[in-house]
């Protein structure tokens, strides 16, 4: 029996791709499962990071099958996006001949290190099918008035001409070709998710347990709630004539109303259309007007790092003081959150502070520790006792912001509010290689959707691509149509869609019908039967993003009317980093190991074995050369010593009373392992123990020789390693058992019972011996066995004590 990982695995991946093997049945009847990993972008290659993924994802998939679940485990190619303009830029290529290379490449990589997807819903983003269905979905959102154009303002960069998202900007230049970025006022297309704010932070809760905390906390967050006042701050004569009577005043929002007598300058964003006023109006002098322009040109990461800001000379009076408060601009005030103006209190907040000392502005305390003073060197920002602050002078600071709320609102001159960090979500890129926004521009009927029969609007292919503008603007024809609505000439849009509107519901694509796979985006049956996803796999990089993309979705497609849940996954693991060296695999750190390599050297069988034994899969795993090397020693080890094992189909009986002592013990650890197994799989993630209970049973399988007890562990050792080391697994349990052991495993408790049980014997308190003595014997006969084993030290001595621990020992106490 010599091991050859390159003839197994392809053997049995053939007999698997033959069978349909992973093809889930569509009897709705049976209980199910659907696994799902986060699909990859098709870069070319694996990484570890992939294949660490969907060994996991896979270890699920082909568990649950064991199970008897229908198991639904799909994979499919995020296919869009900038790396295939950016190959096609470098080195010629088409975007499209890349992409789909690729994806040809990496299912032979799939294939190869035998994941058990299901090979009639694979899907790429990139396909016109694909396409079609998500414009359709896009005008449904646009009928829903959940999809609106506004202007904006943008990172731009000049010289490739195209928006860059803000994790393009890198330190204020342009990722690609280093120029300096610029803020463009643009029209953009947003998605609505301020619109289920409030339903996407209150969901959280439904996933508690379900989901690691951290992504919970993040989400929160990022969606970030906060409670507050709104009021205006309204101009005084002067400064009201200055702007010739167009604006009395603006409106500021504050979490911290209890400070409102400590206000000492109002501050507007450099984006504030009061400013813009002041700049189109010449009302500002060249110098101020420069500063500003270079507060707006910095990237929002520069402007929260050092405060600046410049005078008006304007100035609001205080709402509850009637005093005159001064008004400046200010770097680190965002024209999106609030009302993009803010009253400052630099007594209690560290912004503030830093920006009062800069410009020598007033610091007006108004808050306390409780019983001292504060110091003032630096912003008190905790709960204390109000004082200079009229009526509510002695109020603790967070008792003061309800009551101050109140006054305002008793005075009609602010409201309570409720304020969201979490922004819409602008959805438009100067790009060729993603979905094209099916929209229309006429002259005479404005913004125009598309007819939805004329779907999908398809990217042209003969497109030249240089890095600089949209390839489908420069396009000689394609922009051209006719208006959909009045048949006159009119253009197309030629913006298209971020890549994470495709992720957003391809969780969804996957349960359509293989057989109307073309004719429905999924199956209304389908989608009730297989959703929610019951484990969904990926990395924590996408906490954020993704994961509330695709939660955004789920509650609009909900409101359409195509799902009737809440939330698409019930389950999340998010799986740790690969590193080698101690520090994480990169392309660009150089240390790599490439999945391919691995594969051919041992096979997939040792990869997916040391993935799952070498760290939990939530935490970080380090790869290791020798680790790598001692799991392909076990599985070669695993795979000859079924030579030991007798052919059968059923799993043998076996007479427990009748073992030596070494069979028992191998029974009971091959039975432990067993227990192990059906852990993993609910909430503990634990594969590195139960694998290491493998490794155990296999060893003390070697100190016994008994056939019966052989065939017996390999039974169930084969099945319990099936979803981490499936070829191995299969070709043995083909060998030994016609593969009618992969299936649901019994625990037998008899083998957990203990016979005889071990003591040890001390004389006064130092171990002298041990003894077996069955579990019920009495005290009595224990302290006999004991003094009969220990005889040679007790010889002319005189007991004066014994003391008998159950299950540990016996301690005799002596004297000369
Ligand atoms: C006065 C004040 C006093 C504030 C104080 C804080 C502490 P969160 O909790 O994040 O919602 N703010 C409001 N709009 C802003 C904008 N567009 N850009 C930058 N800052 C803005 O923060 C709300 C607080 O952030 C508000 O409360 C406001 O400053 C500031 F001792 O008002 B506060
Ligand atoms: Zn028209």
């Amino acid at each position: 029996m010599e091991y050859s990982s390159k003839e197994l695995e392809k053997k049995w991946q053939e007999y698997w791709a033959q069978k349909r093997s992973f093809e889930p049945s569509e009897d709705f009847t049976k209980d199910k499962k659907y696994i799902l990993s986060m699909f990859p972008f098709p870069s070319g290659r694996l990484h570890m990071g992939h294949v660490r993924n969907y060994t996991i994802s896979d270890a699920f998939a082909r568990y649950y099958r064991q199970q008897g679940f229908n198991v639904l485990h799909p994979i499919g190619f995020d296919s869009f996006g900038m790396p295939a303009e950016n190959a096609a830029i470098k080195n010629g290529s088409h975007p499209k001949t890349w992409t789909y290379s690729n994806i040809d490449y990496m299912k032979g990589e799939f294939k190869s290190l035998g994941f058990s997807f299901s090979k009639e819903r694979e899907l790429a983003t990139s396909d016109e099918l694909y396409t079609k269905f998500e414009q359709g979905f896009i005008i449904d959102m646009y009928e829903k008035g959940l999809l609106y154009r506004k202007k904006g303002f943008l990172n731009w960069c000049p010289s490739c001409h195209t928006v860059l998202a803000n994790e393009q900007v890198i330190e204020g230049s342009c990722w690609r070709c280093d120029s300096q970025v610029v803020k463009k006022d643009m029209n953009q297309y947003y998605f609505k998710i301020t619109h289920y704010a409030d339903e996407l932070l209150a969901d959280l809760k439904k996933l508690e347990g379900g989901w690691p905390k951290q992504v919970l906390t993040m989400q929160e967050n990022w969606i970030g709630k906060s409670y507050g006042l709104e009021f205006k701050f309204s101009f005084d004569a002067a400064s009201h004539e200055r702007l010739s009577g167009n604006f009395d005043g603006f409106e500021v929002f504050t979490t911290r109303p209890d400070t409102i007598y400590g206000v000492s300058y109002a501050a507007l964003a450099p984006e504030h259309e009061i400013v813009s006023y002041m700049i189109q109006n010449s009302l500002l002098d060249d110098n101020t007007r420069e500063q500003i322009e270079s507060m707006k040109n910095a990237s929002s990461i520069d402007r929260q790092k050092e405060k600046s800001g410049v005078a008006l000379n304007l100035s609001v009076v205080h709402p509850l003081t009637k005093k005159s408060v001064p008004v400046w601009v200010a770097n680190f005030v965002l024209m999106d959150y609030g009302s993009g103006a803010v009253m400052a209190v630099p007594a209690h907040d560290e912004r503030d502070f830093e920006f009062a000392k800069k410009y020598d502005l007033p610091i007006n305390a108004v808050i306390k520790p409780f019983g001292g003073e504060a110091d003032g060197s630096k912003a008190f920002t905790e709960v204390g006792e109000l004082f200079a602050s009229e009526q509510f002078n002695g109020l603790n600071s967070k008792e003061a912001q309800a009551k101050i709320i109140e006054h305002f609102e008793d005075l009609g001159i602010g409201t309570k509010k409720t304020n969201f960090k979490l922004k819409d979500w602008g959805v438009s890129r100067q790009r060729y290689w993603g979905a094209p926004i099916p929209f229309v521009h006429c002259d005479d009927c404005g913004l125009v959707m598309e007819k939805k029969e004329n779907l999908p609007i398809a990217l042209p292919e003969d497109i030249v691509i240089t890095g600089e503008g949209n390839p489908l603007d420069k396009h000689p024809t394609w922009k051209h149509c006719k208006c959909p609505s009045c048949g006159k000439d009119a253009i197309r849009e030629t913006d298209t869609m971020d890549t994470f509107v495709e992720s957003s519901w391809y969780f969804l694509r996957f349960c359509a019908s293989p057989k109307n796979w073309e004719d429905e985006a999924f199956s209304a049956e389908q989608i009730k039967y297989w959703m929610s996803v019951d484990h969904y796999i990926g990395g924590i990089e996408h906490a954020i993003l993704h994961l509330l993309y695709a939660r955004f979705f789920t509650k609009v497609f909900r409101d359409l009317g195509y799902v009737s849940f809440d939330e698409p996954f019930d389950r999340l693991l998010t799986q740790g980093m690969v590193l080698k060296d101690g520090a994480k695999m990169s392309k660009s750190k150089g240390n790599t190991v490439d999945p391919d390599a691995i594969i051919d050297k041992y096979g997939a069988d040792t990869a997916r074995l040391f993935i799952l034994f070498a760290a939990p899969p939530t935490q970080e795993l380090e790869w290791n050369d020798s680790a790598v090397d001692g799991a392909y020693r076990f599985i070669k080890r695993f795979y000859e010593r079924s030579a030991n094992v007798l052919k059968s189909d059923t799993i043998p009986q076996i007479n427990h009373a009748a073992l030596s002592k070494e069979e028992k013990f191998a029974r009971k650890k091959v039975y432990e392992a067993l227990v192990r197994a059906n852990d993993v799989y609910n909430e503990k993630y634990t594969f590195n123990t139960m694998i290491a209970g493998v490794m155990e049973a296999m060893n003390a399988l070697n100190a016994q020789s008994n056939a019966d007890v052989w065939s017996e562990a390999y039974w169930i050792l084969t099945s319990i390693m099936e979803p981490v080391i499936p070829h191995t697994c299969c070709e043995i349990s083909s060998r030994c058992f016609s593969l009618n052991n992969l299936t649901l495993q019994r625990v037998l408790e008899e083998v957990f019972v203990e016979d005889t049980i071990t003591l040890g014997v001390s004389i006064n308190g130092k171990a002298r011996a041990e003894i077996e003595i069955s579990p019920d014997e009495t005290q009595e006969n224990i302290i006999k066995i004991a003094k009969e084993s220990a005889a040679k030290w007790l010889e002319g001595k005189t007991i004066i004590k014994e003391i008998v621990v159950p299950k540990k020992l016996v301690n005799l106490v002596i004297k000369d």
